[in-house]
Formats: C-alpha cells, sequence, structure tokens
C-alpha cells in the first residue's frame, strides 16, 4: 500500500482539495480521501491531480521522421507522397533501431500527459519482408521500449493484407506489414502467451484498414478474437472514401456497421468523413472514435465531424498517430479549434452554457482512451489504475485559477509544458518534469537517427 497527496483533484463528481490517494500494490486506487490530512508517510504533489489521457493511436516507427515530409516533393504533396516518405524511412530499420526510436517516442508521451498508449503496429518483418525468426520480435520490442519508459501499452498487432480494395497485391514498400490470416495468428498467440497476464500490457488486434484487409479475412481475424480491443482505421483519405463506394457501393463507416459486429471494443480511427447516418450509427455502437487532430491536419484528410458526434454523447479519444506533435494539449485544442473554424461560433463543445470546454475534452478523452485501450482507468477512483498527471499549479500560466479554469488554461492558454509529475500505477515516473531514463533513452535515439537518417 502507498499514500498520494494531492493539493487538490478531479474527481468524478468533481473538484476537491486535500485528497489523499491510496494505492494496493499493483497499482489500482483503494480509496480515494478529500479533506483529508497528509500521512506522513505520504508522497506529497502539489499541484492539481486529473486522471491520465490515453494516447489511443501511435505509429512509434514515425517519430523518426516527424517533420520530414514538409519540404515540397515533385507534384503536388498529399497523403499518399507523405506515406512514400514514411515507408522509405522504415525501409532501413531494425529490431534496435526501432526499440531506440519507440521508448524515446514513449518518454515523450509520458511527459506530455499521457498515461498510456496504444500502438497500432505493422512493421513485422525484417527488410526484405521474410519473417523474424521469431514472429513477434518487433512486438517484443514495442514492449520492451514501454517497459524502459514505464507507460502502459496496449499491443495492437496490425492485420495488414493487401495494398486496395479487392485484394490487391501489396507493394513493395509494404513487404514488411504483410501476413495472410494463419501468419496474424501466430503472430497474435505468441503475443498472448509472453503477455497474457501482464498488468502493463493489454493485448488487442488491429485489422489495418479496409482497403488492407478484404472483407473475408477481416470477419475471421475479427471472429478469432473474442477479448480485447478492435482498431481500424476507417475514413480518413476522400478517396479512401470513393475508392470503397466503387468497389462495396458503401461508404467505409456505413460498409463496416453492415458487415461487422462493431461495439463498445472497437475503436475507429479517422472517422473523419461521415454522414449524419453514419454519426448516430456509430454512436449507437459505443464504440470510440479514434481522433488524431494534429496528424489528421498535416496529413490534409479533413475535418471531424465533432460537434454532431459530441452533441449525440458519441465516445471518442486523442491519438498522435504519426507524432507530428505528441500532446493531448494541442491534440484537444485541435478538435476544438476546428470546430470552431468549421462552425464560426466559440467553446463548441463544452457541451451546454457555463460549462468549461477544456473539462468536457479531458473527460470526454480520459473515458474513450480507457475504453479503447482496455485499462481500467479515466477518473480518480477506487477500484481504478492510479494512473495520474499532476499540473503545476504555480506556473504564471495557471496563476490565480482554480478548478475547470485550470483546465482550460492547460488545454488553451500557451505552450509552456504544465504537466509537472506524472503517476503510472501509484508511482511516479515523471516527477518535476523529468524521466529518470531520459537522457540515455534521447541518447540512444539520436544515435539510432543518425544512423538511420545521416
Ligand atoms: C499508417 N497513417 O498506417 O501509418 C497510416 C498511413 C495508410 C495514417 N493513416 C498509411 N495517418 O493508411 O495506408
Ligand atoms: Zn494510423
Amino acid at each position: 500500500m502507498s499514500n498520494l497527496f494531492f493539493a487538490s483533484a478531479l474527481l468524478p463528481d468533481g473538484w476537491a482539495e486535500d485528497v489523499l490517494v491510496t494505492v494496493e500494490d499493483r497499482g489500482r486506487i483503494v480509496s480515494v480521501a478529500p479533506g483529508a490530512n497528509c500521512p506522513a508517510d505520504a508522497e506529497r504533489f502539489a499541484g492539481a491531480a486529473v486522471a491520465g489521457i490515453a494516447n489511443l493511436h501511435s505509429h512509434a516507427h514515425q517519430r523518426a521522421i516527424a517533420g520530414m515530409g514538409e519540404s515540397s516533393g515533385e507534384g503536388s504533396d498529399s497523403f499518399w507522397s507523405w506515406r512514400e516518405v514514411m515507408y522509405r524511412a522504415l525501409d532501413r530499420m531494425d529490431p534496435e533501431d526501432f526499440e531506440a526510436v519507440a521508448a524515446q517516442l514513449y518518454v515523450e508521451t509520458l511527459k506530455a500527459g499521457f498515461t498510456a498508449i496504444a500502438e497500432f503496429h505493422y512493421l513485422h518483418h525484417d527488410r526484405d519482408g521474410s519473417a523474424y525468426a521469431d514472429p513477434a520480435e518487433m512486438g517484443h520490442r514495442a514492449i520492451a521500449a514501454a517497459r524502459a519508459a514505464g507507460l502502459p501499452i496496449t499491443l495492437l498487432p496490425v492485420l495488414y493484407n493487401a495494398s486496395g480494395f479487392g485484394g490487391t497485391p501489396p507493394t513493395a514498400g509494404q513487404r514488411r506489414f504483410i501476413h495472410d490470416g494463419a501468419g496474424f495468428a501466430r503472430l497474435t498467440d505468441a503475443l498472448r502467451g509472453a503477455y497474457g497476464d501482464s498488468s502493463d500490457v493489454r493485448l488487442g488486434i488491429a485489422p489495418h484498414s479496409l482497403r488492407a484487409v478484404p472483407d473475408g479475412l477481416l470477419a475471421e481475424s475479427v471472429a478469432a478474437h473474442r477479448q480485447g480491443p478492435i482498431h481500424i482505421h476507417i475514413a480518413e483519405q476522400r478517396r479512401e472514401v470513393e475508392d470503397c463506394l466503387a468497389h462495396h457501393g458503401r461508404r467505409p463507416v456505413e460498409h463496416l456497421l453492415e458487415t461487422q459486429p462493431v461495439d463498445e471494443r472497437w475503436c475507429l480511427i479517422h472517422a473523419t468523413h461521415m454522414t449524419e447516418t453514419e454519426v448516430a450509427g456509430v454512436v449507437a455502437r459505443g464504440a470510440v472514435a479514434g481522433l488524431c487532430p494534429t496528424t489528421e491536419a498535416n496529413l490534409g484528410d479533413g475535418f471531424f465531424a465533432a460537434e454532431s458526434y459530441l452533441g449525440r454523447g458519441g465516445r471518442w479519444g486523442v491519438g498522435s498517430d504519426s507524432h507530428i506533435s505528441v500532446s493531448p494539449v494541442e491534440d484537444l485544442r485541435w478538435l476544438e479549434y476546428g470546430a470552431r473554424l468549421t462552425s464560426g461560433r466559440r467553446t463548441v463543445l463544452a457541451g451546454g452554457p457555463r460549462r468549461s470546454t477544456a473539462r468536457r475534452l479531458v473527460e470526454d478523452a480520459q473515458a474513450g482512451g480507457a475504453q479503447a485501450t482496455g485499462f481500467e482507468a479515466g477518473r480518480i477512483a477506487a477500484g481504478l489504475r492510479a494512473d495520474i498527471v499532476v499540473l503545476d499549479t504555480n506556473h504564471p500560466l495557471l496563476a490565480a485559477r482554480k478548478a475547470d479554469a485550470l483546465l482550460d488554461g492547460w488545454i488553451f492558454a500557451g505552450n509552456a509544458p504544465l504537466v509537472r509529475d506524472v503517476v503510472i500505477a501509484g508511482r511516479a515516473v515523471v516527477r518535476d518534469r523529468r524521466h529518470p531514463r531520459e537522457e540515455e533513452i534521447a541518447d540512444r535515439f539520436k544515435n539510432t537517427l543518425g544512423r538511420l537518417l545521416g
């Protein structure tokens, strides 16, 4: 048992002061007592505590090229030309390199205030496309990196089979991603054997997209995975909506809802292009919309129908995806700003009169992130994981702010890092903005990039 004491904390029924949180040895909260005295043995945090937010969509290898697709190429640049740049960069990435890049990303993820990550992982095979001796080699590396950082991880091995609708053969650039049904089953079995009982790891699956997984194989993989999250890229680019219409006579979300048992286990990544009927359909199933506003902006995807989806009570969370920005602040802020820029109004997602926009965004993202990663977290409450972020209430940006105004300051005012401490399973893994292994992990990352890209 350990005791954590916070000057203030956002609890399920609102803000409280002098909050004593007792945590059992496996990292679950046993009790939460507002208005408490600080026991002598407690670890004391001077700031404002909020439950952490899960980063629900990551391609860790892309951290290596963040910002490297920003010089114009030959013709007009697009999502698809960026994808070629990304494929070329990962051509040379070995397991050691991948682990070094992922560890750096995961430390950054924690320091930004995310307390779990869903790794949508598709770099499975050796450089020539042949399987590694251990088919789960790269998955082990992702988990080793997360453990080095101290970040809970939901590993989503990706099923990738085709380059386009209709089962068109993969391209050379996709050779390291490809599985058939049997190969994918071997991978997921190996992972389940290795990590099935770990408290810091959750396992799910990620059929990459309707483009990359033909319907029959998609149904087969879903049927084989009775437990754990199911994530899929769904409707990010207009071209993929058009291709889906041409092939299936249905839009992607429409097609998925008609053909798969979409429910609360599902997370629909980049549900960018939806009709109102599709929005209502996703909300009714209780699935999470996995939103990545900074990557979606960077890649020119389009605006998610945030006002309508949130207005209907849809579940959602955020992910840093390509890692063009690793920050819950930027992703939550840009979700609201996208809604402002399209509607011409302010506080669009606040959820009613006299509500804090940031409180709404943070609480929705906590809940959606927990659902999509499968970690019992997202609130500071007995029975849940003690994954907690502490804001620096001493910072000038938060001066004279209390309660919800702290959250509005955090999300909307400036870019100074306001997360001071991060607690995972009851232990501070970031203290005073420092991670104990950050230098070592950053050095290894820099060496790796020097070799890969230099
Ligand atoms: C990915 N990323 O799988 O890494 C994708 C690009 C694709 C984003 N969609 C590749 N942001 O969708 O085919
Ligand atoms: Zn993605």
